[in-house]
């Protein structure tokens, strides 16, 4: 299955901790890592603290979706990764944002990403890797990049 991971960070070393979280989604058993986007600078959003550091992975899995949440989890996990409240600044953030063309809605996990059509930091990195790809059951993700001109994003690459 082809699984789209949105990795972030704004604690720490946000650049280092993205790197290495692709490094680990390479070596995370079950994993393949494809493709990854550029890093990107970006404002936060509903969140607070310091720029984020953003990025997309393309990720080729023969993990079952929540297997490969808890995959993910596990990664935060390594980099200390703490939830004092919601949207707290964060060493590291990876989020499944779609798993194939599934729709997937448990207590643990929402697949689409519910708030990734609102997100330039999602949009642009994943358009990137995949200009064409659809979020299902909203349409072609390229459609909503107009709706979030406004969010400062910058490509490092
Ligand atoms: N993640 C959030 C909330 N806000 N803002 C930016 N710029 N980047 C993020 O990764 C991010 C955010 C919740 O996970
Ligand atoms: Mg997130
Ligand atoms: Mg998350």
């Amino acid at each position: 299955m082809i699984a789209l991971v949105g990795i972030g960070a704004n604690l720490g070393d946000a650049g280092a901790n993205v790197a290495d979280a692709l490094a680990r989604l390479e070596t995370q058993p079950g994993c393949r890592l494809v493709a990854s986007s550029s890093l990107w600078r970006t404002a936060p959003i509903d969140s607070s603290g310091d720029d984020y550091i953003n990025a997309v992975a393309l990720v080729d899995t023969t993990l079952e979706a929540h297997a490969l949440l808890a995959s993910l989890q596990a990664i935060e996990t390594a980099h200390g990764r703490e939830r004092p409240y919601r949207n707290a600044p964060r060493t590291l953030d990876l989020d499944l944002l779609l798993y194939g063309d599934q729709v997937i809605d448990t207590p643990g996990l929402s697949v689409p990403h519910p708030r990734m059509h609102e997100r330039a930091f999602v949009l642009a990195p994943l358009l990137e890797l995949a200009p064409d790809i659809a979020i299902p059951g909203r349409g072609r993700a390229a459609d909503f990049l107009a709706g979030v001109a406004d969010q400062a994003i910058v490509r490092l690459g």
